[in-house]
C-alpha cells in the first residue's frame, strides 16, 4: 500500500549478472554489423543495466541467412521428428533447471514481481515447451478421397525461416509462444525481442543450444522496430511472420509484408476487453477478480479487463469494494516478496498512463483512488479506479496499458452486449455471473477470442489465443499454433490397378 512508497527509494540487487548482451546469430554471440549498442535500463530507477548489440538491417541479413542455410541444409527440418521434440524437451529442462536466475533478469529488465516471473510464467514457459514437443511427432497429413482413380495425400511441411517480433511485457513467455511451435514443425527462426526488454531471450536462447539445437536454427536480434523490426517484417527471404504488439505497428508489418514477398502473418494485437459483472453475482469474488483481470502484471496485458461493466442493482456495492481492494494493491520493489505490483516498462508508458489517467478526470470520471505516481524515483504509478466511465470518454476506449479501472454502468444484457461490442478491438472478455442462460447467452454474442466465464487469464498451453477485429489474425498456442508454421502440400499420384 502506498505506506511502503520508501521501500523503493533503495533498490533491491536482483542477485543475477547479466552475460549475454550480444546479438546470437548462427549459434554463436556476435557484435552488430555496425558495432552499436543500445542501454536496456532498470524501470525501478530508470538507471542502465546493460548496454546491449543493436542489430540492423544487415545483421537481420545475417541472422534470415543463417537461418535459410539452417533450414535448407541442416539437420533441424530433417531429423526426426522424435529427435526434435527430444531436444525441446532438454531447453524446458534446462529453462526449469535455471527458473530462478531467468526469473530475476525477467524482473530487472521489466519491472514484474519476481514471485509473478518465479512461480508463475517460468513454469507456463517450460510448460508450453512441453505442449510442443508433445506435438512435434504427431504432426502429419491426410489420405484423402476424391473424384477419379488417384491417391492423394497431403505432407504438412514446415514453412521455412519464420520472422519473429515480441513486445516487452512478457519477454520470455512471448518468446515461449512464438518458437515453442515454429520448433516443433521443424522450422528456422529469426527473433527480435523488443527493444526495452532483450536480456531474457538472449540467455534462454543460450540454453537452447546447449539442449542441443543446431546452429542458425534460433537467431536472436536485439534492435529497435523501425530498423530491425522493419527489416525481418520486410524481407524477401523470411517465408512466415509472427507479431505481438500493438495495433498500429501491426498494420506496419502487415504492409511490409505484402510489400515484400506477401508472406503470410500472424498479428496478436492490442485490445479494450470487458469484464461484464452481472446482477447475480457475487460481489466480492467479482470484485477480486476484475481487479486481477485489471491490475495483473502493472496492467500491462494485451487482453486487461479494461471496461469493467458492472449491473447497476450491484454497482455502487462494487465501486466501493473495487475501490478499497485497489487501495491495499502493495505496490513496491518487484523483488520485495509479497508486491503485487511493480513499476511500468519505461517513461514513455508511464507518461502515457498519467496521461491518460488526466483524460479521465477531464473528461468527468470519478476518481475514487490513486491518479497519481507512486514514490519518487522509478516509474511506478498508484493503483487507479475510475467510477462513472462513459463508453465514450478515451479512457473507455483506448488500451492505457496501466494500473488504471474504469468501471461503468449497466442495465441489461442486451444493451451490455452491444456496448461490450462496440469497439474495434476484440481479444477477451471476462463474464462474471451465476446463471448458465445468461453466461450462455453473453459468450456467444461477445465478438472476442477468448471469453473467460467466472475466471480469468487463465492460459494453458493447450488453450488458442488471439483477436476478432483489430485484435489480431490467427491464433496461438494449442494445435491452432501449428497451422501458422505448416505448409500443406497435396500430392496426387494415378491408381494403376483401382479395381484391386
Ligand atoms: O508497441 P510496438 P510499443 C500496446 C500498448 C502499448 C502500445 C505501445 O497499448 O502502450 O502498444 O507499445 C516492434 N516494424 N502493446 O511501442 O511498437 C518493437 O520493436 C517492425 C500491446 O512497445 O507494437 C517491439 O519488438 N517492428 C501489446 C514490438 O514491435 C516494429 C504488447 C512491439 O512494439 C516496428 C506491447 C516496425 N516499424 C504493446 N515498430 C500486446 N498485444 O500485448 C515497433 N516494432
Amino acid at each position: 500500500n502506498y505506506s511502503t512508497a520508501a521501500a523503493i527509494e533503495e533498490p533491491i540487487n536482483p542477485g543475477v549478472t547479466v552475460n549475454h548482451t550480444q546479438l546470437l546469430i548462427n549459434g554463436q554471440f556476435v557484435d552488430s554489423a555496425s558495432g552499436k549498442t543500445f542501454p536496456t535500463f532498470d524501470p525501478r530507477t530508470g538507471e542502465v543495466i546493460a548496454h546491449v548489440a543493436e542489430g540492423e538491417a544487415e545483421d537481420i541479413n545475417r541472422a534470415v541467412a543463417a537461418a535459410r542455410k539452417a533450414f535448407d541444409e541442416g539437420p533441424w527440418p530433417r531429423m526426426s521428428a522424435y529427435e526434435r521434440a527430444k531436444i525441446i524437451l532438454r531447453f524446458a529442462d534446462l529453462l526449469e533447471k535455471h527458473n530462478d536466475e531467468l526469473a530475476a533478469l525477467e524482473t530487472w529488465d521489466n519491472g514484474k514481481p519476481y514471485e509473478q516471473a518465479a512461480k508463475i510464467e517460468l513454469p507456463m514457459i517450460v510448460r508450453l515447451l512441453r505442449y510442443y514437443a508433445g506435438w512435434a511427432d504427431k504432426i502429419h497429413g491426410l489420405t484423402v478421397p476424391a473424384d477419379g482413380q488417384y491417391h492423394i495425400q497431403t505432407l504438412h511441411e514446415p514453412i521455412g525461416v519464420a520472422g519473429q517480433i515480441i513486445p516487452w511485457n512478457f519477454p520470455l513467455l512471448m518468446y515461449a509462444w512464438k518458437v515453442g511451435p515454429a520448433l516443433a514443425c521443424g522450422n528456422t527462426i529469426v527473433l527480435k525481442t523488443a527493444e526495452q526488454t532483450p536480456l531474457s531471450a538472449l540467455y534462454a536462447t543460450k540454453l537452447l543450444h546447449e539442449a542441443g539445437v543446431p546452429p542458425g536454427v534460433v537467431n536472436v536480434v536485439s534492435g529497435f522496430g523501425p530498423t530491425a523490426g522493419a527489416a525481418l517484417a520486410g524481407h524477401m527471404d523470411v517465408d512466415k511472420l509472427a507479431f505481438t504488439g500493438s495495433t498500429g505497428t501491426g498494420k506496419i508489418v502487415l504492409e511490409l509484408a505484402a510489400r515484400s514477398n506477401l508472406k503470410p502473418v500472424t498479428l496478436e494485437l492490442g485490445g479494450k476487453s470487458p469484464f461484464i459483472v452481472c446482477e447475480d453475482a457475487d460481489v466480492d469474488k467479482a470484485v477480486e477478480l476484475a481487479h486481477f483481470a485489471l491490475f495483473f502484471n502493472q496492467g500491462q496485458c494485451c487482453c486487461a479487463g479494461s471496461r469493467t461493466y458492472v449491473h447497476e442493482s450491484v454497482y455502487d456495492e462494487f465501486v466501493e469494494k473495487a475501490k478499497a481492494r485497489a487501495t491495499i494493491r502493495s505496490v513496491g520493489d518487484p523483488f520485495k516478496s509479497g508486491i503485487e505490483q511493480g513499476p511500468q516498462i519505461d517513461s514513455e508508458q508511464f507518461e502515457k498512463i498519467l496521461g491518460y489517467i488526466r483524460s479521465g478526470v477531464e473528461s468527468g470520471a470519478t476518481l475514487e483512488t490513486g491518479g497519481e505516481r507512486f514514490g519518487t524515483k522509478g516509474h511506478y504509478i498508484q493503483p487507479t479506479v475510475f467510477s462513472n466511465v462513459k463508453d465514450d470518454m478515451l479512457i473507455a476506449k483506448e488500451e492505457i496499458f496501466g494500473p488504471v479501472q474504469s468501471i461503468l454502468k449497466f442495465k441489461d444484457l442486451k444493451e451490455v452486449i452491444q456496448r461490450a461490442n462496440n469497439t474495434s478491438y476484440g481479444l477477451a472478455a471476462g463474464v462474471f455471473t451465476q446463471n448458465i442462460d445468461t453466461a450462455n447467452t453473453l459468450t456467444r454474442a461477445l465478438k472476442v477470442g477468448t471469453v473467460w466465464v467466472n475466471c480469468f487469464d487463465i492460459f494453458d498451453a493447450a488453450i488458442p489465443f488471439g483477436g476478432y477485429k483489430m485484435s489480431g489474425q490467427g491464433r496461438e498456442k494449442g494445435m491452432y499454433s501449428l497451422s501458422n508454421y505448416l505448409q500443406v502440400k497435396a500430392v496426387v499420384t494415378p491408381l494403376k490397378n483401382p479395381a484391386w
